[in-house]
This record gives structure tokens, C-alpha cells and sequence, in this order.
């Protein structure tokens, strides 16, 4: 029997992916924490635990008493936010890992689930079609702290044999918990301003193309991993997966499909430069061959999902 352990199930993908994983393996089985209290549902609806993934001796604690068998590590400091404060995000960033990697080593864990991001390339990667192994030199305190997640995981698989998985998430857009802190974000901020004000102040430029993904294709994605037969993963750093790649002007344009008066203007600010520097599309033909990943939405079908989901939340 699986006992999976989150950590940041507070989080944009947490407060999703903790709920799907506990449909699959039962309510009980799935012990959700967060340095914060999560949604009702999540804290309600299982065990739950505030728990510091910085502090190895509560974790320790926690995997152990409750005889986790698999860890989903999702805590971290996201692009804009890091570039903030350098030093202190990749403290937590890698300590935090470095506490997973080691507790998963000692007490001989059978899976550990870790994500990496699109933010791993850098500006002298190919950017359009990136493929799954290129350049990789980030700039940004985020992607090293990415690339050199990615370079432990591989690690600890070659090494000590613990099963690392991870996918480089393209931005994340979904209804369920605003986005916290990263480049993306304004793709998930521009739904819940165009309902409640009618109007979005966009902090990149217009033809911005940056690899997105809507949130049901993301956690049906990070499970169809973790379920995958070990023997066929190629890429145990982190596999790339495409979605949808757009720009804020094309995604202002479908939501005006909907909102006619709908107006946006730009204003772009220091993450723009991080922005600049990612791929604008991503090619993900080694996920598809290795475990057979598609995504099923586009931004047409995202868009109208968002807005409906966003107006149901803002009436109640
Ligand atoms: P998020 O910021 O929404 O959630 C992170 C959660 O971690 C928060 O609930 C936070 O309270 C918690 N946390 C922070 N510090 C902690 C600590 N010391 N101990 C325990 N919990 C702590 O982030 P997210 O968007 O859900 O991202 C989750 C993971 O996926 C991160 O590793 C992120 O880099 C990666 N990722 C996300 C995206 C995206 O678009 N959302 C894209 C690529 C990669
Ligand atoms: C961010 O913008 O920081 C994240 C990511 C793509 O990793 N959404």
C-alpha cells in the first residue's frame, strides 16, 4: 500500500494534485503539509500537518510515523519572487531538496516526485521547439536553482537508487488557488482581473510567447509519471511537456471572445528580462515516447473554462 507525504500542498499545484492523489489512493494515505494552513477541503478532508521542509528532524518525523512510502516535493520559491531575494531562495530551494533526497536515502523511500521548470533554459537555448537535452544556462536564481535540482535528482537515482521523477512544468494556469510568485503568473492574474475590474495591467509585453499548460493536464501529467514502469524513463532530471504557447496579447484577444470590453495595456517590469531569457514552445516527443503524454487542452477551451470557473468564484 502507498502512504504518500506533499509538501506545499497549500500551493497552486499542492491544493490540485493533493486532491486527485487522494481520490486514487484513499483519503488517509495522502498526508498533505504546508509551511501554512491549506484549503478546508485539503485539511478537512485528510490528515493534514503544518510542517517546515527546512526543518530535516519534524520531517524526518513525519515520513517516518506515518510510514510514507513516496514523497511529492513542491515546496519552493518561485522566478519573480526568488530574483527578490537570491540567496534565501536558493537556500530553501536546495536545502529543502537536499532534505528530501537524503531522508528519501535513509529510510529507503520507493519514489520521490520533485518539479523542475521551463525556467532550466537559459538565453542560449534553442527557443522555439526546445528540445528535451540542450543548452541549459539559466540566469535567474530560480533556474539555477532548477538545473541544479534537476543534476541532484539524477544523482541520488544513479547513486543510491531512489526512483527521482520530475517534469519542467511550462507556467501553470489554473481557477482553484492564484499562482504564487512566478513569470507566468500574469496568465492566471489577467482571468480574475478581467472579471473583477474589467481591465489588466500586463507586467510583460504583448508578444511574449511563453510555454503554458492548463492545470488538469499538469496533475493527469505529474500522476501518468509517477504510474510509469521505471525500466522505460530516459530522463530522470526532468522531462520536458508542452501544452499551450502564447503571448498576453493572444490570450487577451480570446478572452475578449468573451469579455468584448475587455481592455488590457502593458506595462512590463523585471520579469520580463526573466521572461526573455525561456523558450517560447517546448518539445515534448521524449515524454510521449516514454510514457505517452498528450495534452487535451487548448487555449480556447482553457479560456472559457477559466472565465466560468472565475465567475462562479467571484459570485460566492
Ligand atoms: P506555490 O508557491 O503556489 O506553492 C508552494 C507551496 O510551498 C506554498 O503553499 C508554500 O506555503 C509552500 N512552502 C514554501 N516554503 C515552504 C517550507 N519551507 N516548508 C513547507 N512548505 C513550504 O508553488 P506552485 O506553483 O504550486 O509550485 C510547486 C512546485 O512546482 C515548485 O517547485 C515550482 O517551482 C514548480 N513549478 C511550478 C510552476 C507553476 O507554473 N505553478 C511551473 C514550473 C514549476
Ligand atoms: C514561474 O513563472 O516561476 C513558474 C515556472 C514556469 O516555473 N510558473
Amino acid at each position: 500500500m502507498e502512504r504518500i507525504l506533499i509538501i506545499g500542498c497549500a500551493g497552486q499545484i499542492g491544493s490540485e494534485l493533493t486532491l486527485e492523489l487522494r481520490k486514487i489512493y484513499g483519503n488517509s494515505n495522502v498526508i498533505a503539509t504546508d509551511i501554512k494552513p491549506a484549503s478546508n477541503e485539503i485539511m478537512e478532508g485528510g490528515p493534514f500537518e503544518i510542517l517546515d521542509v527546512l526543518d530535516s528532524n519534524r520531517l524526518f518525523g513525519t515520513v517516518s510515523r506515518n510510514k510514507v512510502t513516496q514523497i511529492y516535493h513542491l515546496a519552493a520559491i518561485l522566478s519573480g519572487n526568488a530574483e527578490k531575494k537570491p540567496i534565501a531562495s536558493w537556500n530553501i530551494n536546495m536545502s529543502s531538496l537536499l532534505n528530501v533526497l537524503e531522508l528519501a536515502r535513509e529510510l529507503e523511500l520507493k519514489k520521490v516526485f520533485w518539479p523542475s521548470s521551463i525556467a532550466v533554459f537559459g538565453p542560449t537555448t534553442p527557443m522555439i521547439n526546445t528540445p528535451q537535452f540542450t543548452v541549459m544556462e539559466p540566469n535567474t536564481v530560480y533556474g539555477i536553482s532548477k538545473l541544479a535540482g534537476e543534476r541532484w535528482l539524477e544523482y541520488y537515482y544513479r547513486k543510491f537508487n531512489i526512483d527521482c521523477r520530475s517534469i519542467r512544468y511550462p507556467g501553470l494556469i489554473s481557477y482553484k488557488t492564484e499562482a504564487g510568485g512566478g513569470t507566468t503568473d500574469y496568465a492566471v492574474e489577467i482571468f480574475y482581473d478581467a472579471i473583477r475590474k474589467g481591465s489588466y495591467n500586463c507586467f510583460l509585453e504583448k508578444n511574449t510567447f511563453l510555454p503554458m499548460m492548463f492545470m488538469p493536464d499538469a496533475i493527469r501529467g505529474t500522476i501518468n509519471l509517477m504510474e510509469a514502469d521505471s525500466s522505460k524513463l530516459t530522463a530522470r532530471a526532468g522531462y520536458n511537456l508542452s501544452g499551450i504557447s502564447f503571448s498576453p496579447n493572444e490570450l487577451y484577444m480570446e478572452i475578449k471572445k468573451h469579455m468584448p470590453d475587455f481592455k488590457i495595456n502593458y506595462n512590463p517590469d523585471y520579469r520580463q528580462a526573466i521572461a526573455d531569457s525561456w523558450p517560447t514552445s517546448i518539445d515534448d516527443s521524449v515524454a510521449r515516447k516514454d510514457w505517452g503524454f498528450t495534452a487535451q487542452y487548448d487555449l480556447a477551451k482553457m479560456t472559457e473554462i477559466m472565465l466560468k470557473e472565475i465567475k462562479k468564484k467571484a459570485v460566492t
